[in-house]
């Protein structure tokens, strides 16, 4: 028996276009599952399309802007026709503005909570129903170093990913009599585009001083990939996670054990 094997199993990624949620949809599909990742625009879906199907991968993408509800509804109507009832939910879709908090306007920080907490919640709420008649379900939310830390610049994203932490425990204390599953991953530092201005090397060729500091940070020593992140994914959507529920999984090659490598 394959605990890890997720075949028969649909699962929804929302921004799976790119990135972590790309990674994400890529691994769960080489684990069986049926994948459909959502997007914010035509554009991106053309291009998750043509992705997916370079990495040897069949999914179905559709355009959502998760922190509407009707959209949001209107698209698991669509997948429930089209491809299935949802088992496994990855809320992945999210934002980051690195702005001082006495510089940040109400509206960036409400935009960054609408796309990183409110849309989870959102999209948490329309497939519980499915699942609950089906049984079952995996939710995994993408969360974070800062549903943990703060640091200067991201107050609104460690707000919402603080929230987030406590909407996985939520939805594991008020479905888990379902049989469904809330978890979260708390990916550390990861190289993607998103962190790429932390990264960025400096004019005299030097490393950039976040990611010495990372670096240091860091037991493993170095940034992870989105590659890091499949495996664990994978565990908690399938079988083998079933009696784990309500947990923050970091994946953070160590960041949250160590005070840090001494200067
Ligand atoms: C930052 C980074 C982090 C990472 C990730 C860490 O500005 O500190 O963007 O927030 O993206 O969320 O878990």
């Amino acid at each position: 028996m394959n605990l890890f094997d997720l075949t028969g199993k649909v699962a929804l990624i929302t921004g799976g276009a790119h990135s972590i949620g790309f990674a994400l949809g890529v691994g769960l599909a080489q684990a069986g599952a049926t994948v459909c990742f959502n997007c914010s625009s035509e554009a991106s879906r053309e291009r998750g399309l043509k992705a997916y199907a370079e990495a040897g991968v069949e999914v179905h993408g559709y355009v959502a802007d998760v922190t509407n509800e009707e959209a949001v509804k209107a698209m698991i109507a669509q997948i429930e026709e089209e491809v299935g009832v949802v088992d496994i939910l990855v809320n992945n879709a999210g934002v980051i503005k690195r702005i001082p908090m006495t510089d940040m306007s109400v509206e960036d920080f409400t935009k960054v909570i609408d796309v990183d907490l409110i849309a989870p919640f959102i999209c948490s709420k329309a497939v519980i129903p499915g699942m609950i008649a089906k049984g079952h379900g995996k939710i995994i939310n993408i969360c974070s170093m800062m549903s943990e830390l703060g640091r200067e610049t991201v107050s609104a994203y460690a707000a919402a990913k603080g929230g987030l932490k406590m909407l996985t425990r939520n939805i594991c204390s008020e479905f888990g009599g379902a049989n469904i599953q809330c978890n979260g991953i708390g990916p550390g530092y990861i190289a993607t585009q998103q962190t790429a201005p932390l990264r960025e090397p400096q004019a005299d060729g030097s490393r950039h001083p976040f990611d010495q500091f990372i670096i240091g940070k860091t037991p493993a020593g170095r940034w992870g990939t989105t590659d890091d992140l499949v495996g664990p994914a994978v565990f908690l959507a399938s079988d083998a996670s079933n009696f784990v529920n309500g947990h923050i999984l970091y994946v953070d090659g160590g960041i949250l054990a160590y005070i840090g490598k001494q200067p």
